[in-house]
């Protein structure tokens, strides 16, 4: 699926109609701050256009995935030292919540290894 989603909330994020603080952007996708963050830097990035996880980008656009995993390496050396946890959580049994892909980005911390 690559258009956007009028029910989604990233999608209302991406254009503009749900304020979140951006921290970064590209061509093709934008970061932004996790609205209940779990480390002192919790950035979200998402691809602008509508992919409901990363398991359906990695199969439609495998370009677009990389696209966004160098965002988010991005807003990590912009934001922290570049050292981060990058997570995707790809259904609901993985705690995904929100239906359009987006990877977490957790820095600013010492994270325990599990
Ligand atoms: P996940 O559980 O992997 O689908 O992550 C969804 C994340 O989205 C969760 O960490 C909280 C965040 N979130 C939910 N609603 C909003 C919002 O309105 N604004 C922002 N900035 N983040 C949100």
């Amino acid at each position: 699926m690559t258009t956007t989603d009028p029910d989604c909330l990233f999608c209302k994020i991406v254009a503009g109609e749900v304020p979140a603080e951006l921290v970064g952007e590209s061509a093709t996708a934008i970061a932004f701050r996790d609205i209940a963050p779990k480390a002192p830097v919790h950035a979200l990035v998402v691809t602008r256009e509508h992919h409901p996880d990363v398991s359906a980008l990695a199969a439609s656009d495998p370009a677009l995935l990389a696209d966004l995993v160098s965002l988010a390496d991005e807003v990590a050396s912009d934001l922290s030292d570049g050292q981060y946890r990058m997570i995707f959580n790809c259904g609901p049994k993985a705690g995904q919540t929100v239906f359009h892909v987006h990877a977490h980005v957790l820095s600013g911390t010492h994270l325990a290894g599990f």
